[in-house]
């Protein structure tokens, strides 16, 4: 029985499910920069938990006003005085909704702007794509701020750009933004007008897909290489055999066998 997502019960998200399959989810804190707090944190486990069993084909993730996300907000972080313990536990909570996002089996399109710094890179990097416009800028000011990484960082901004770039955002300050974001792998796409149209084009395409399929390239990828070469070709073999043989591929099948089917070329 297929779950039911209340897009009403959002407050620090805007939850906006499309015709298409397509859900909107957009961290509305403008004000704030789109600085994450533990109630917005709580926000995303929510959506992200639920998405998989709910039909959501896939999701654009996006920020409202000029800045995609700020990262951990500073401030509730100083209002709070945490200890160590609390703090953990904040991180397990962010752990768990970017898990829930990179290892859900629902394809998630980040559309970028401005500030894509700290915790809000970690939020973007565990999207699948990320599309920037020529605004957006990426960073790691944690070293500045005297604090570290806590929110998937070292797993997956270093998988995008290698450990030593990694160490030099948060060391020096370093800012990357326009092409050499996009050619060190920070985002898939730029664009010169709005990250946000790009992003939905991407995510009515992979909708497009049948759910088993996206379900396996956005969490069997992600689990795979976290395994023994070994184990790995054996998950893919054993996720292959499930998807490979869905019975609503079959229609795909016959189409490419009759000449009815699209066939792969290059671009005009
Ligand atoms: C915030 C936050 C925030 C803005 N927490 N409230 N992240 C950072 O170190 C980035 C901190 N933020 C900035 O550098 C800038 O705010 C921005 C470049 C993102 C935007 O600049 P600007 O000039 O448009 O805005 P502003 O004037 O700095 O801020 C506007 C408001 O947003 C202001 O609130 P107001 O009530 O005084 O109007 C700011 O306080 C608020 N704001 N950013 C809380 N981050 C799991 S560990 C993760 C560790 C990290 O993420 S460290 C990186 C933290």
């Amino acid at each position: 029985m297929a779950l039911k997502i209340d897009p009403t019960r959002f407050q620090n998200l805007s939850v906006d499910p499309q015709d298409d399959g397509v859900w909107v989810v957009t961290l509305n804190r403008p004000n704030k920069r789109n600085a994450l707090d533990i109630a917005t944190i709580e926000e995303l486990v929510d959506f992200f938990s639920a998405a998989p069993r709910a039909g959501v084909q896939a999701v654009v993730l996006a920020g409202a006003g000029d800045h995609f996300c700020a990262g951990l907000d500073l401030i509730e972080h100083h209002d709070e005085d945490r200890s160590p313990a609390d703090f953990m536990h904040v991180c397990l909570r962010w752990h768990e909704a970017f898990n829930k996002m990179e290892y859900g089996g629902v394809p998630i399109i980040a559309a970028l702007q401005g500030a894509v710094v700290g915790g809000g890179l970690e939020l973007a990097s565990s999207a699948h794509i990320r599309v920037m416009d020529q605004t957006a800028y990426f960073g790691l000011p944690e070293g500045q701020r005297g604090l570290f990484t806590g929110g998937g960082a070292t797993i997956r901004v270093s998988d995008l750009v290698g450990k030593a770039r990694m160490i030099d955002m948060m060391l020096t300050g370093r800012v990357y933004q326009g092409q050499e974001a996009v050619d060190l792998g920070l985002a898939q796409y730029m664009v010169e007008e709005s990250s946000f149209d790009k992003a939905m084009e991407l995510a009515r395409r992979a909708a497009q897909n049948l759910p088993l399929s996206n379900f396996a390239i956005c969490s069997a990828v992600s689990h795979v290489q976290n395994m023994s070469a070994l184990d790995a070709a054996y998950a893919e073999a054993v996720v292959a055999g499930v998807v490979n043989t869905q019975p609503d591929a079959r229609a795909r099948l016959a189409a490419f066998a009759d000449k009815s089917a699209a066939r792969v070329r290059p671009n005009k």
